[in-house]
């Protein structure tokens, strides 16, 4: 008994010299809002999943359908979820947000709110529901389901009105209770005008900014999914980067001040694509992008589907800028991914594969020329410990400082990755990265700024040691991580 309690008594000691100075712990840095939530931290984790375009645009060639498509056109002849969500995570995508209805306003669902669905297609006997089947076959293999309900609906009559957004949220409610859990909603900002809304065939024109009254609606999805994430073009969990192409600025802050941004707004997107240094919401951008040039599946684009390679630097452009990315995958008139489609993704898987195989910081020696308050609990070999609740960061005062990743061998790299310690807020705004050359340093990259994940492509080089210097940051760095390939 009273060896165990000695044996305890010497650990607390050990432990608390490690984390105090002179007797004094050392507190660490404040948080420096905005900092992410806990449901915003899961989703950076993700990195990447799939989106899925798939309605009666499939069947007849278009991208926005207009309204007026008889649901019996919508008619599979093979499909195979299945094959959907094994390429998926042979990609190393973690989830699958599909389009329940597009702009069309043809539901993948059984709806009891209209008959503008698969009820009334030909795939099986209108006895079919994508929408369940592909929940169903995400849950039972470890990938998370989420929901894109267009809220622009060129079907509906009301669409314009009050009603509609009666409609609109019960669908919603439908969708939530039926085929969750739903990890992300898709609020698409489309809001194109022209329609057959139920045979009117007219331009109608809303106010994006009011009309669909999305607090209560989110409050109200909310209410039945606390941890979903929202995406539209302004958050509030995650924004739109601005472009469909597939890249997030180079300087990329999550941060971002929303009061003026609302989905369907015009003329936002340089702003969207970069965020804003002294954001007052965080709010990182989400890269969503197509591997063939349409959303939709159309036959003649068999020959245009993204590389391995394309989609390798789409990889750099979005993960590798802080930002996840969506990749569209769409089915076919069978209702599987082409076999052109499967090719590229498991090539570009590869491509990810070889290029992060090595991380040679990780046996690597770590200095640095400062840690905060001289504690080992901030020290430099904090960045390749594996640990992503530990971090190098400096004293209050200083905004700059430097680590030195050390391989004591001479070594061929190709990326660095750099992570920040995002819960206490977004912070570097300048980094560069040297490399020992001919007796001295010799810098090879300059970056601004780093975030969830920065990967920098550098021309491959042969060196002993890479330094990574922080040039400027509102206020102490804090990272966490760092990997050399
Ligand atoms: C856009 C839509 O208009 C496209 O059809 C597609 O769904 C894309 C993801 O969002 O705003």
């Amino acid at each position: 008994m009273k060896k165990s309690f000695l044996f305890l008594f010497t650990l607390l000691l050990i432990l608390n010299l490690q984390i105090t100075v002179n007797g004094q712990p050392v507190a660490p840095p404040k948080a420096l809002g905005p900092v992410p939530t806990a449901r915003q931290l899961a989703w950076h984790e993700m990195e990447q999943y799939a989106f899925i375009h798939f309605t009666t645009n499939t069947f007849t060639g278009k991208e926005w359908g207009y309204g007026d498509e008889s649901p019996e056109v919508f008619n599979p002849s093979s499909i195979d979820v299945n094959q959907w969500v094994r390429v998926v995570k042979a990609a190393g995508l973690k989830a699958i947000v599909l389009t329940c209805k597009h702009h069309d306003g043809f539901c993948l669902w059984p709806s009891k709110f209209t008959d503008h669905s698969v009820k009334n297609s030909k795939w099986k006997n209108g006895k079919g529901n994508v929408v369940k089947m592909v929940a169903d076959a995400c849950h039972k293999n470890g990938l998370k389901f989420g929901v894109y309900l267009s809220p622009w609906d060129r079907n509906r009559s009301d669409y314009g009105s009050e009603s509609y957004i009666e409609y609109y949220r019960n669908q919603l409610k439908e969708l939530f209770a039926q085929y969750g859990p739903v990890f992300e909603m898709w609020f698409d900002g489309a809001n194109g005008g022209d329609g057959y809304y139920g045979g009117a065939k007219e331009k109608r024109k809303i106010n994006a900014a009011s009309y669909y009254n999305w607090s209560t609606t989110l409050n109200l999805v909310r209410k039945m999914e606390p941890e979903i994430i929202f995406f539209s073009d302004a958050g509030p969990d995650i924004r739109w980067c601005g472009n469909e192409s597939g890249f997030a600025g180079e300087t990329n802050w999550a941060t971002i001040n929303t009061d003026s941004i609302y989905a369907g707004k015009s003329g936002i997107e340089k702003l969207l694509n970069s965020g804003q240094e002294d954001g007052t919401k965080y709010v990182p951008a989400e890269v969503d992008v197509s591997i063939r040039p349409g959303w939709f599946y159309h036959a003649e684009e068999d020959s245009k589907v993204k590389t391995p390679e394309k989609l390798f630097e789409i990889y750099l452009t979005s993960v590798g800028r802080g930002s996840n990315l969506i990749l569209n995958i769409p089915p076919d008139r069978r209702g599987l991914f082409h076999e052109n489609d499967v090719k590229a993704l498991l090539g570009w898987r590869k491509l990810i594969n070889e290029a992060f195989r090595t991380n040679l910081a990780s046996l690597a020696e770590v200095k640095a020329d400062t840690h905060r308050g001289n504690s080992p609990k901030y020290a430099a070999s904090n960045v390749t410990d594996n640990n992503k609740e530990s971090y190098w960061t400096t004293d209050d005062e200083l905004t700059t400082g430097s680590l030195v990743i050390d391989f004591k061998s001479k070594k061929t790299i190709k990326y660095v990755m750099l992570q920040e310690y995002i819960k206490l807020g977004q912070r570097v705004k300048n980094f560069a990265i040297s490399v020992w050359k001919d007796d001295k340093w010799d810098e090879i990259s300059r970056g601004t700024t780093i975030g969830y994940k920065k990967i920098v492509k550098l021309n491959s080089t042969n060196t002993e040691r890479v330094r990574i210097t922080i040039l400027a940051s509102k206020a102490s760095p804090v990272i966490s991580n760092i990997g050399i390939y």
